[in-house]
């Protein structure tokens, strides 16, 4: 299909769509990303696109796999250097618009209803911004036969973009849909793409979900 910096290949039976933390705290008005300043409807604009990335996915039997980023309730697996950052009142653990920020089991932590999980799809809890530092998911894609990943979600430049750097490094061909990705930060949406595709793509490919979708139909 065609990409930057050019075409990506991909077999369906060893590629899986990795959806990234999109959980209500990041993307809903009211949420603790929103109560930090940030204007969430960039990240929802990201939410049709990538529901029909994911209804076709499901319909040509892709593998699945969502993320969400959170911490189990003691917060024992939250390093200080991320838990005593920023202001007290909004830290990992304090009581939020929609929960315990970041906490497993809260209703922010939680992904949003557009795109609630199907059982038998697999969700890894993560405790950092990469999806496997602290994770199964290298041992799951590896017992899967997946090579290949369509990456979305949010936010560009952390979660994902972490994510498609550790994957990078572990040998996985990463494709970044660049609707169904979304920041904060409109600049860092924009940089954000350009840089995993410079140089020959230094950490993967990037193309719109319409492309994606007309290889996989
Ligand atoms: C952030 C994420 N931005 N999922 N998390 O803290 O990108």
């Amino acid at each position: 299909m065609p990409a930057d910096p050019y075409p990506f290949e991909f077999d369906p039976a060893t590629t899986a769509l990795v959806i990234i933390d999109m959980q209500r705290d990041f993307v809903e008005p009211g949420g603790f990303g929103e109560t930090l300043g940030n204007d969430v409807s960039w990240l929802q604009a990201v939410v049709p696109p990538l529901q029909i990335v994911l209804a076709t996915a499901r319909e040509v039997g892709l593998t699945v796999i969502h993320t969400r980023e959170g911490h189990v309730p003691d917060l024992s697996d939250c390093p200080p250097a991320k838990l005593n950052r920023g202001d007290p009142s909004l830290r990992i653990g304090a009581p939020g618009p929609k929960g315990r920020i970041l906490v497993r089991g809260e209703y922010g932590h939680d992904i949003i209803d557009e795109l609630t999980p199907l059982p038998g799809e697999l969700v890894i809890d993560k405790p950092g911004k990469g999806s496997f530092h602290g994770t199964s998911l290298g041992a799951e894609l590896a017992e899967l036969g997946i090579t290949s990943l369509i990456v979305t979600g949010v936010t560009t430049e952390v979660c994902v973009h972490t994510t498609v750097r550790e994957a990078n490094d572990r040998g996985y061909e990463c494709l970044v849909l660049s609707d169904c990705v979304g920041s904060y930060f409109p600049e860092f949406q924009r940089v954000g793409l350009e840089m995993i595709s410079a140089q020959g793509g230094i950490f993967g490919w990037v193309a719109p979900s319409s492309a994606f979708l007309s290889a996989l139909t």
